[in-house]
This record gives structure tokens, C-alpha cells and sequence, in this order.
């Protein structure tokens, strides 16, 4: 039997496992991303590691998801990160450059290679046929200093894609269209490989829209072979040296098959509030207050172009508002050389800097109870920084129809031809502002620079014998770690725990921090209980890091998604579930909690373990391997890394 794409740069990149679906294995990673909002914490962590050098093929950090600058903090992160990337050879791509997905994509990422990014969306780089996947910045620390990275061995989903997209149907479309069939939760420990003569006319930026929005599924991450497709956008980046075709085996065997039909595709949205409630553009009938274009998914050079196109020689009806932020400075600069962003501007659109931005809701916050129709991936409640607003996710063109009508419109509806934009050969290459590796022998004189904005990453002590405490919380189903640590107005603290801590479940429960730091304070142990899906969404690691900083030691859940189940054992926080989800109903917030013998249990190999609450008794199960259960034993994976290098 043949081998997948994936099985095929895994086993090519093994360092510890046997490789077997469901089997915890280790790898070597080539590639590193950060970004300034995970990678501050991941570079602290990195330094109390005490590695003297990365250890990687190419290592960037990006500055894209703080960029407003509202007081100090935001400016001393980048200038803290300016200097790590100088101290320890890393390419710091500075903030204006754009978003490190798009940048990385266009800049850096290559077929066949491996890819760790602190940030959930790092799989765009699936696009080129590079193996790229998201964690938290402790892992991608570790990567940097030439760890393995852990992973379960993944089950290969194969999407095929047969015909061929009909105008006005694109790539968001596809992406919406896989995210209806495996929906936002079951998917961990999977990849989603893209084959079929259907994929053969999709370009990278389109295969990169899919692989970018896969990340809403929970896959591991999506891949797409590296064919001509691919050479022609290398060569485009000045990079086709960099070409290697890739693809699986023909008898290549699959988990399972997705087949998809793009000739029968047509413009569809994810309505509120999650990326897998999909539904046909036909089928709304609603008024649109604001537009926005942009973020990591939808802003490549075509994806602006047809944009201006439609907009060109039109105003933008009163009582809608509409943004534009393309996805990198090369984009930017491509539409302002050519024409098209005067051709935006004409339109009425507002033209945002080249970063995440309205995404991730710190600017271009929605009006109370408004509709806002926007190109990136993620539509949680409140996640726009405007709790009652309501966000349909879609592509580009169905983003600027609805700006023209001011309704959510199918593009098909206004009777008009489709711009035909083509993706250039030849792109501009301009790398000025990213700012190459340090020679060695000058990196020894740089200086750290550190703010007041910085402060020492918090470290966990050992594993108790037991859990003695109180549930603290407890949420239901599809919990996002936009819940369990909100970004927005507050991604500004994310390199101060202790002030970043007070806003923890501030979206659910504002009373959480306060409870949960007094019942620390009293020497209790705090226990999340949670539904089906916990901790869904972006990779930060704050969201396990803060709860850890608050006196958390184990969230109970029907389910955890991947990412963040890692970042709770990487911050010492055991991940249960119930073996009878039954159980959900019998815990209640501010209950007293005891889970004993959890030291002898993770020493012991033992998956079962009880909760003891009053009179009730809860069977939970761990679901651990030896080198997580020593990660938890030690207190989390920084004081193991630590102790291991004594
Ligand atoms: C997101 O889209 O949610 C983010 C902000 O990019 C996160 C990373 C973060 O929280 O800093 C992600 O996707 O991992
Ligand atoms: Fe930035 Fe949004 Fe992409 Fe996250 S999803 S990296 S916030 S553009």
C-alpha cells in the first residue's frame, strides 16, 4: 500500500514513535512562525529554556496582530522581539509588512517541508505542499531549539475535488462547503489531503484560502500536493528554485473520502456564530451594516483586484461601512501601483493597515445588533469586539456585492460579468522589511530590550499528590478560546499573565478571576468542567497559561480540541473526559471537588481516574502518553524541559 502526501513528509520527519495512526509521535520541525501575540510569551519561554541558538532551517517572527499601539504595551512587544530575532538569528518581519500567513506564504514556505506557527491558522502554508501546523508557543519554543514536536499520528481524510469552479463560486465556497460536511468538531488527529483533477486550475492563494479555513474544523492541518500550480506562484515569488513536485502515492489509502464537485459549488456563508453553521447566500434575506475584506483567509493580490474591479466607477450606498486590509505590504503595494486601491478608495472603502486588525475585533468593532459580512474565518459571538453583533463569514465577491446593494447578496443576482483577474508572473519582490538573521559574531552584543510590557513567564509547580479544590467554572458545548481568554481589547496584555489573568471566561462569567485567584489564595485547587469541544479556535496559549496562573489543575470535558488539549498539559493542567458524558449534569459550579492519587495515576500509566464530589462519584479517563504524563508530573513542559537539561 502506497503512502499519503502526509504520511509521506511525516515519516520523512520522524524523530521518535512508530508511526501508526493514533500513535503519539515526534518530529522534526524545519520551519518556525510567531506572531507578536503568541510569540512574545513563546521567546520568554524560549530564553528561560536557556538554548543559546535556534536550531531550524528558518525561523521567523511577524508583528501583525498588535499593531494599533494604544499606550506602551503594544510598542515594547515588537521591540522586544526585534531584538530576540537579532539575538538568535531569527527573520523578523516588521509590523506593516502584513500577516504572517499571507507573508510567510509568499516569502518562506516550501513544499515538503515541515512548519510549526504559535498561531491556529499556520496550515495556509498547506497551499505550497508544506506539512504546517499550529500549537502553542511552548511547543513552537521548543521546535526553535531543536525539540521534536509531538503529535498524535494523524488519520488522512482524502477531499477530492472534481470540475471545475463556475463564476461567482471560489475558494471560500469550497472551504464552507468541507467545513458543512465535517462541521467544527470530531475532526482531532486528522488531515484533510486535497487531490483530484479538480484541484489542478485552483492557484496557491486559492488552495491556501482552503487550507487556512480548514483550521475551523480541528484538522491537524490540510494539504495540497505540490504541482504546477505550485511552481507557477514559487516563480511568481522570484522562489522557483525552491519547487520539488510532491504528491501521494497512487494506491495511497485513505481513511475516508470527501468527494466535492466544484462545478456545482455556489456562493454560501457561515452564519452566526460559528464557521460551521453553513448556509447558502440565497437563502438570506438581510441588510448589511458593515463590509470588511481582509485577514489571513481572503486577501491575496487576486482577491483585492476582482474587489476593486467590481467597486470600480460605484459609491458605497449610505448606512454601510466597509474596510479593506490586505493581507501583506506586497499586496498593498501591487493594488496602489496599479491602480485598483485608488479604485477602493474611490468606492468609500476605509483602507486598514496591512495586519489582523477588525479579525481578531481590536479595531472596526460593529454597531450594536448589526449584520457584518466579512471575508475571514472566524465568526464566534463577540469575537468583532461587539458582543450583539451578528457576522456572516464569505467570499470576497459576495463581500463586496453585499457592500453594493447594501444586502447580503448572491453575486450571481446582480447580472453583471465576473472580472476576470489573472495572478501576476512576476510579483515585486521587495523584502525590505524583513529584517534578515544577525551574522553570528555580532549577535553576542545585543542587548534584550525589555519594557514594562514584559514580564517573566509565571512557572507551575509539581503535580500535587491529589486535586482538592472546587469546580470553579463550568461551561457548556463549544467553548472557543476566544471565551476562555478574549482577544480584542485586551490581546495588549498578552505578555503580562498576571493582568491578562483578570479578564479569564470574562465573556461568560466576569466573576471567574476574582473567585478563581481567592480560592488559590486559600490553597484550593481549581477544576474547569466543560461540554463537547473545549477550547476550540486560535492556538494561544493564555488560555491554558492564565487558568494555570489562577490556581487551575484539570479541565473535565465531554471533549478537548488538539491545540489546546497540548497547551493544558504543556502548562500542567491534566485533560479529563467523562466516561459517561452523563456526568456533565452532576457537577455545578462552586461544588467541592477531589480527584486523589493523581500523582500514583499519572506515574502508574492509569487512564482511569475518580472525581469525588459530595456523595457522587465520576469516572474520568485521561488519555495520556508517558511523555505527557512526565510533562504533567513535572508541572508542565517548561519546568520538564528545564529539569531535563540539569
Ligand atoms: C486567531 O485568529 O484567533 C488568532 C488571534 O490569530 C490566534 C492566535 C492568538 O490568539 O494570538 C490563532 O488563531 O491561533
Ligand atoms: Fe490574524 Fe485573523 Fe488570521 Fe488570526 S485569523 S492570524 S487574527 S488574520
Amino acid at each position: 500500500m502506497g503512502y499519503t502526501l502526509t504520511e509521506k513528509i511525516l515519516r520523512e520527519h520522524l524523530l521518535d514513535g512508530s508511526y501508526e495512526p493514533g500513535n503519539e509521535i515526534g518530529i522534526k520541525i524545519d520551519q518556525t512562525l510567531t506572531q507578536d501575540a503568541t510569540g512574545t510569551m513563546a521567546y520568554l519561554q524560549f530564553e528561560s529554556m536557556g538554548l543559546k541558538e535556534i536550531a531550524t532551517e528558518l525561523s521567523v517572527s511577524y508583528v501583525d496582530h498588535n499593531t494599533i499601539q494604544v499606550g506602551f504595551e503594544n510598542a515594547d512587544d515588537h521591540a522586544y522581539l526585534e531584538s530576540i530575532a537579532e539575538k538568535y538569528g531569527i527573520y523578523f518581519s516588521r509590523p506593516g509588512n502584513g500577516i504572517c500567513h499571507q507573508v510567510h506564504l509568499e516569502r518562506f514556505a516550501r513544499p515538503g517541508k515541515t512548519l510549526l506557527g504559535s498561531d491556529s491558522h499556520t496550515p495556509t502554508a498547506g497551499g505550497v505542499g508544506s506539512l504546517a501546523i499550529g500549537a502553542g508557543g511552548l511547543d513552537v519554543a521548543v521546535a526553535m531549539g531543536g525539540g521534536a514536536y509531538y503529535l498524535t499520528a494523524p488519520k488522512v481524510i482524502n477531499v477530492r475535488l472534481t470540475g471545475e469552479l463556475q463564476p461567482w463560486a471560489t475558494a471560500k465556497d469550497v472551504v464552507l462547503r468541507v467545513l458543512q460536511i465535517l462541521t467544527t468538531k470530531g475532526n482531532v488527529a486528522s488531515v484533510c489531503e486535497y487531490t483530484g483533477e479538480g484541484i489542478e486550475k485552483l492557484t496557491v492563494p486559492e488552495r491556501a484560502t482552503i487550507t487556512n479555513m480548514g483550521a475551523e474544523t480541528g484538522v491537524t492541518t490540510s494539504l495540497f500536493p505540490s504541482d504546477l500550480q505550485t511552481r507557477r506562484f514559487l516563480e511568481a515569488q522570484g522562489r522557483g528554485d525552491q519547487w520539488v513536485p510532491l504528491g501521494p502515492d497512487r494506491d495511497a489509502e485513505y481513511e475516508r473520502t470527501i468527494e466535492i464537485d466544484l462545478s456545482e459549488m455556489e456562493p454560501l456563508a457561515a452564519a452566526p456564530h460559528s464557521p460551521g453553521n453553513v448556509v447558502k447566500i440565497r437563502d438570506l434575506d438581510l441588510a448589511v451594516d458593515q463590509v470588511m475584506i481582509g485577514s489571513c483567509t481572503n486577501s491575496s493580490f487576486v482577491d483585492l483586484m476582482t474587489v476593486a474591479a467590481m467597486a470600480r466607477g460605484r459609491h458605497l450606498p449610505s448606512g454601510v461601512s466597509l474596510g479593506i486590509a490586505p493581507g501583506s505590504r506586497q499586496v498593498l503595494n501591487t493594488i496602489a501601483r496599479n491602480g485598483a486601491l485608488s479604485d477602493l478608495i474611490s468606492f468609500g472603502a476605509r483602507i486598514l493597515e496591512s495586519a489582523c486588525g477588525f479579525c481578531i475585533g481590536n479595531s472596526l468593532s460593529p454597531r450594536t445588533d448589526s449584520v457584518s459580512v466579512r471575508t475571514s474565518n472566524r465568526n464566534f459571538k463577540g469575537r468583532s469586539g461587539t458582543p450583539s453583533a451578528n457576522v456572516y463569514l464569505t467570499s470576497p465577491v459576495v463581500a463586496v456585492a453585499s457592500a453594493l446593494t447594501g444586502r447580503l447578496t448572491d453575486p450571481r443576482d446582480l447580472k453583471i460579468a465576473i472580472p476576470r483577474v489573472e495572478m501576476p508572473e512576476h510579483f515585486e519582490i521587495d523584502d525590505s522589511m524583513i529584517i534578515p538573521p544577525m551574522p553570528l559574531e555580532s549577535r553576542a552584543d545585543v542587548e534584550i530590550q525589555r519594557g514594562p510590557n514584559i514580564g517573566e513567564p509565571p512557572l507551575n509547580g509539581p503535580m500535587p499528590e491529589g486535586i482538592r479544590g472546587v469546580v470553579a467554572i463550568k461551561v457548556g458545548d463549544l467553548v472557543t478560546t476566544d471565551h476562555i481568554m478574549p482577544a480584542g481589547a485586551r490581546l495588549k496584555y498578552r505578555s503580562n499573565v498576571p493582568k491578562y489573568s483578570e479578564f479569564v471566561f470574562e465573556p461568560l462569567d466576569k466573576e471567574f478571576s476574582a473567585r478563581a485567584s481567592a480560592l488559590r489564595d486559600k490553597g484550593q485547587h481549581n477544576v474547569i468542567v466543560a461540554g463537547q469541544s473545549y477550547g476550540q479556535g486560535s492556538s494561544r496559549e493564555h488560555a491554558a497559561l492564565c487558568p494555570m496562573y489562577l490556581g487551575v489543575k484539570a479541565v473535565i470535558a465531554k471533549s478537548i480540541e488538539r491545540i489546546h488539549a497540548a497547551n493544558l498539559v504543556n502548562f500542567g493542567i491534566v485533560p479529563f473526559s467523562f466516561v459517561r458524558e452523563e456526568d456533565y449534569d452532576h457537577l455545578k459550579t462552586g461544588e467541592e471537588i477531589r480527584i486523589p492519587g493523581l500523582r500514583r495515576l499519572l506515574e502508574n500509566e492509569n487512564d482511569a481516574a475518580l472525581a469525588l464530589s459530595g456523595e457522587k462519584e465520576i469516572r474520568l479517563r485521561m488519555n495520556l502518553s508517558r511523555r505527557q504524563r512526565d510533562i504533567l508530573l513535572a508541572g508542565g513542559l517548561l519546568p520538564f524541559t528545564v529539569q531535563g537539561k540539569k
